[in-house]
């Protein structure tokens, strides 16, 4: 498909109708929309939103939305949800009768807001979550970055924050659009606020594009196919490769679909759980078949797997988890094992459970019995977390699920760093060169080297003292990243 307007592979495999799309959305969750006045507001999934909510509400199902946008928008967005009668609460300005007449009636809730207060809310939390944001686009760069429509309100801070974005393609505006935005990353909340240096009306301070997390995952499994490529071309791996395995979370099955552009056929899976990743992949012809111990898929998909069931049966086998994860299969098939991680410091040690060192975030899983057996055991992730605050690579990790000794590759949309047969020291260059956010490179590579001059011993260089100051830093500040 050669699509002018979606260059990115990535998202072009994630195309759907706009009725699909309106299926993500839950009842009783905030939904953040693009649009400022009745312009570069999305019309087609909200339309499908509000005819899923007059159906949800004539099958005497509650279904109403938190809703948040830049300012008014037009008939399609907040005229079509309000007479589905499928607005709940409402920000900030709005100038549509019917919203209108609902709020004076008592029926929706109307929180009338100055317009420069709402991002700062939203980053605050005051607001609540954001769980999605649909925006209106019109275009989607080869590295995933989004071109602006003819508005920008909020959509920066919509995408940051939600938990889910849908996009929709304005294929009418002209793609000239392309340089007029000024999106600043730069705004931060008190005691990191610093100046923004807007000193003339035709300033420039940001970039042309809003910045969307799944680039990061296409990122991702771009470096992964190309190592996966390289392996094969130095014929450590076969040209199917072996069978894969693929970890719980938002990453790993986003990066299993990224694969679908992979150059690898007749691929097979031995995992434990196949998520919509995993699925795309076997819907692509790409892989042959999966075991596995459980479906674990979205409710969209959920319901298109089960009315296909009977193609499937052959093709997917599902066992007891004792053999799924069991490590004498595990070893015996060399297995490559891709897993999510919350952060893995400059050595290769693996934190997958443990926010800040102490709160819980899922639990192993089976992370363990995969990593350590695998043929080739390999976490990923972001290299940032919460809005670029926390690095997810650290020089000491908070707390420790895989050690070294069972992490060989770690990749982030940065890079990818290849630590089979390297000593701590030189794993240490090769994370922070390859896999660190530029924010936290220099940091990290100033304090290996204070380490390598300072340390107890020379094997594992460690600062005592520094080692979890950057965690310690976070939890007093809100950001690993040292201000000034
Ligand atoms: O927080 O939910 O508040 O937004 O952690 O992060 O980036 O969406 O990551 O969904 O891929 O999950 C390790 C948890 C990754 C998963 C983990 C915050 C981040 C977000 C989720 P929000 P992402 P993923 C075998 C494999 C263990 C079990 C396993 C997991 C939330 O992969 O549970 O591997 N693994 N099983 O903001 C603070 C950091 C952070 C951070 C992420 N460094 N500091 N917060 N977050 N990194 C299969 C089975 O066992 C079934």
């Amino acid at each position: 498909m050669n699509d002018t307007r979606i260059r990115s592979v990535g998202h072009r495999a994630k195309v759907m109708s706009a009725e699909d799309a309106a299926l993500l959305i839950a009842p009783n969750t905030t939904v953040g929309l693009s649009g400022f006045t009745a312009s570069g507001y999305p019309t087609a999934v909200p339309l499908a939103l509000a005819a899923r909510i007059e159906a949800e509400h004539l099958a005497g199902r509650p279904f109403k939305l938190r809703i948040w946008t830049g300012a008014s928008t037009g008939p399609e967005l907040d005229g079509a949800l309000a007479k589905a009668d499928g607005i709940e609460f409402r920000l900030p300005y709005n100038s549509d009768p019917t919203c209108r007449d609902k709020i004076n009636r008592g029926q929706m809730e109307y929180f009338d807001m100055h317009l420069s207060q709402v991002a700062p809310a939203a980053w605050q939390g005051i607001l609540g979550p954001l769980d999605t944001a649909i925006i209106q686009v019109t275009g989607i760069c080869e590295d995933g970055s989004l071109i602006p429509a003819s508005s920008v309100g909020n959509n920066k801070t919509w995408l940051d924050r939600a938990g889910q974005v849908i996009l929709e393609i304005n294929r009418w505006q002209n793609p000239e659009l392309l340089g007029m935005h000024d999106i600043y990353y730069g705004a931060a909340l008190p005691p990191n606020r610093v100046p923004i240096p807007l000193i003339h009306p035709g300033d420039r301070l940001g970039e042309p594009c809003f910045r969307c997390d799944p680039d990061r995952i296409v990122a991702i499994a771009g470096h992964l196919l190309e190592f996966l490529e390289h392996e094969v071309r130095k014929g450590r791996l076969p040209p199917s490769l072996l069978p894969l395995q693929s970890g719980v979370g938002n990453t790993a099955n986003a990066v299993l679909a990224g694969l679908i552009d992979a150059p690898f056929d007749n691929l097979t899976a031995y995992t434990e759980v196949i998520q919509d990743g995993m699925m795309a992949l076997m819907d692509s012809g790409k892989l042959r078949l999966a075991s596995s111990t459980a479906l674990s898929l979205s409710p969209d998909l959920s319901e298109s797997v089960n009315r296909r069931m009977g193609e499937y049966r052959d093709r997917i086998i599902l066992r007891s988890q004792e053999i799924s994860n069991h490590p004498e299969i595990i070893r015996r098939l060399g297995v490559i094992a891709m897993n999510g991680m919350i952060e893995a410091d400059i050595y290769g040690n693996v934190n997958s459970t443990h926010i800040m060192g102490s709160r819980i975030q899922n639990g192993i899983g089976g992370s363990g019995d995969f990593a350590r057996n695998a043929y080739i055991s390999i976490f990923m992730s972001a290299s940032t977390a919460k809005a670029e605050a926390i690095s997810t690579i650290v020089p000491c990790a908070s707390h420790v699920d895989h050690i070294n000794q069972d992490v060989q590759v770690i990749v982030t949309e940065q890079g990818l760093a290849d630590l089979r047969g390297l000593l701590p020291k030189q794993r240490a260059k090769v994370v922070i060169e390859t896999c660190a956010h530029p924010v936290y490179r220099p940091m990290l590579a100033d304090y290996h080297q204070r380490a390598l001059a300072g340390s107890y011993g020379l094997q594992t260089p460690m600062l005592l003292n520094e080692a979890l100051s950057w965690h310690a830093r976070y939890v007093a500040t809100g950001s690993m990243a040292v201000s000034g």
